[in-house]
C-alpha cells in the first residue's frame, strides 16, 4: 500500500517550496547558519508578536526547552505533574534529577486536577508541571492559588497549545514559564523546534544564556548551559509557516466540526467540546471509547482503522507512570490515577491536519459508525 493512500494521525503543512527557496538562497549567500542569525532574530520577534507574549526564546525542540525551564527556575526535589502526557514531560524532570510526583487529571479537559494537587505536596515539592493536553487550557486560577499558597513555581507544558487563547489572552501568559513544541507533528512546525515563554527581560536573558552553553559573552560562562539553539533554516521555515497559521487552524476547526457532527450521536464514543471563551487550535481530535456502550474495545477499533489504512494513535497510552522508569514511584500507584487510567485506556486520536479531505474524514467516520 503506497504511503499516499495511508491516513496518518497528522501530517505537517508544507508551504509551496518556491516560497522557501529565497530564504535558502539568502542563507547560502550569508553563510550565517546558527547562533542568533538574522532569521532567528526575525522569527523570534514575529512569534512574540503573533503569540502576544512579552518574551520568547526559540529552542531546538520542546524537550530541551523544558529541561532548560527547570534549570532557569532552579527547580529541585519533587515536581507535581500529570501522567497523561507525552513522556518528555516527565523525562525533562528526570534529566534534572527531579522526582516526578504523579497527580490525577480532571475528567472534562484531562488536565491536572487542582483538587488533587494539595494532597501530593511534600516539603520537597518546589514546582508544578501541568500540561495543556490537546491544547485544552489547564485550570490556571486554581493552580495559581495553590502555587502562591505553597510558594511553588509553575511551568506549563504548552507543547500542544500553539495559538490558544482564553478570553482573548494567550494561555502562554500564565504561570512562571511555558514551553512550546514545533515538532513535525504539531500545529505549527519548524521540522524540530520549540520555545520558552517568560514574563520579564532578566529571565529571558538567563534563558538565552542557558540555551547557549551558559555564555554571557565571549569569555563569561554564567552557568551549566546546554545547546538548545534553533538554526537559520528552521527559523526561516518558521517565518513562512507563520504566514499560513491562521488559515491552517481554521482548516483544522472545520475538520473537527465535521467529525463532531458525524460522531456526536454514536453511543459509547465521547467527544471533547469547545470551551466558551477559548480559541482552540484543534491540534488533536481525541475520542474516548467506552467499550461496553460502544460494543468494541479501543484497541479493536484502532486495529479496524488500521485495516483501512487509517493510522490513528493512542495518545497518551500507556500513561507515563506505567513506563519502567516511573512505575516504581509511590505516586504511580494506579489507585491514585483513576481518571487518567480511564481516559488513557479509552482514547484514540483521529487523523486531523489541514490537507485532510472530506472523503478522508468520511472514510474514518465509516469505520467508527
Ligand atoms: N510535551 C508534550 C506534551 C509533547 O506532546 C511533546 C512532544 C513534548 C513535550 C516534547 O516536544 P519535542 O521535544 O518533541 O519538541 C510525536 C512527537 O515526536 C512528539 O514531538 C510529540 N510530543 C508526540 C505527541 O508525538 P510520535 O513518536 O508519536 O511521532 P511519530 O513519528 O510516530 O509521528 C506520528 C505521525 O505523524 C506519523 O505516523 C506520520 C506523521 N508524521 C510524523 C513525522 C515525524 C509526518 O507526517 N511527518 C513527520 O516528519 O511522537
Amino acid at each position: 500500500m503506497g504511503d499516499a493512500e495511508r491516513l496518518y494521525v497528522t501530517r505537517p503543512f508544507m508551504p509551496p517550496i518556491a516560497e522557501f527557496i529565497p530564504y535558502l538562497e539568502d542563507i547560502w549567500q550569508r553563510k550565517w547558519l546558527t547562533n542568533k542569525g538574522p532569521y532567528h532574530e526575525e522569527f523570534e520577534n514575529a512569534l512574540r508578536d503573533y503569540l502576544d507574549v512579552p518574551y520568547i526564546s526559540l529552542f531546538s525542540n520542546g524537550t530541551i526547552a523544558l529541561i532548560t525551564a527547570l534549570q532557569a527556575l532552579r527547580v529541585t526535589g519533587e515536581v507535581i505533574t500529570t501522567p497523561f502526557s507525552f513522556v518528555a514531560s516527565s523525562h525533562a524532570l528526570y534529566w534534572n534529577g527531579i522526582k516526578p510526583v504523579f497527580c490525577d487529571i480532571e475528567p472534562e479537559t484531562f488536565t491536572l486536577d487542582p483538587e488533587k494537587i494539595e494532597a501530593a505536596i511534600t516539603p520537597k515539592t518546589t514546582a508544578l508541571l501541568p500540561v495543556h493536553v490537546y491544547g485544552y487550557p489547564s485550570k490556571f486560577d486554581e493552580i495559581k492559588e495553590i502555587a502562591d499558597s505553597y510558594g511553588l513555581k509553575v511551568i506549563y507544558d504548552a507543547a500542544h497549545a500553539f495559538g490558544v487563547t482564553k478570553n482573548g489572552t494567550s494561555i502562554l501568559n500564565f504561570g512562571d514559564l511555558s514551553i512550546l513544541s514545533f515538532h513535525a507533528t504539531k500545529v505549527f512546525t519548524t521540522f524540530e523546534g520549540g520555545a520558552l515563554v517568560c514574563h520579564d527581560s532578566a529571565m529571558k536573558k538567563r534563558i538565552d544564556f542557558l540555551k547557549n552553553f551558559g555564555f554571557a559573552n565571549e569569555v563569561t560562562v554564567v552557568g551549566p548551559g546546554i545547546n538548545g539553539k534553533l538554526n537559520e533554516i528552521q527559523s526561516a521555515f518558521g517565518l513562512l509557516q507563520l504566514k499560513y497559521i491562521d488559515h491552517l487552524i481554521r482548516k483544522r476547526r472545520r475538520i473537527s466540526y465535521i467529525y463532531r457532527e458525524r460522531l456526536s450521536r454514536v453511543r459509547g464514543i465521547r467527544l471533547m467540546e469547545d470551551i466558551k471563551g477559548v480559541r482552540h487550535n484543534y491540534s488533536y481530535f481525541p475520542i474516548i471509547i467506552d467499550e461496553k456502550e460502544y460494543g468494541r474495545s479501543r484497541d479493536k477499533t484502532y486495529e479496524a482503522l488500521k485495516e483501512k489504512n487509517i493510522y490513528s494513535r493512542r495518545y497518551f497510552y500507556p500513561l507515563i507512570s506505567e513506563f519502567p522508569t516511573y512505575r516504581g514511584l509511590p505516586s504511580a500507584n494506579r489507585e491514585n490515577l483513576l481518571n487518567a487510567i480511564r481516559v488513557s485506556s479509552g482514547v484514540l486520536c483521529l487523523p486531523i491536519y489541514p490537507t485532510l479531505e472530506n472523503s478522508d474524514i468520511e472514510k474514518v467516520v465509516q469505520v467508527l459508525l
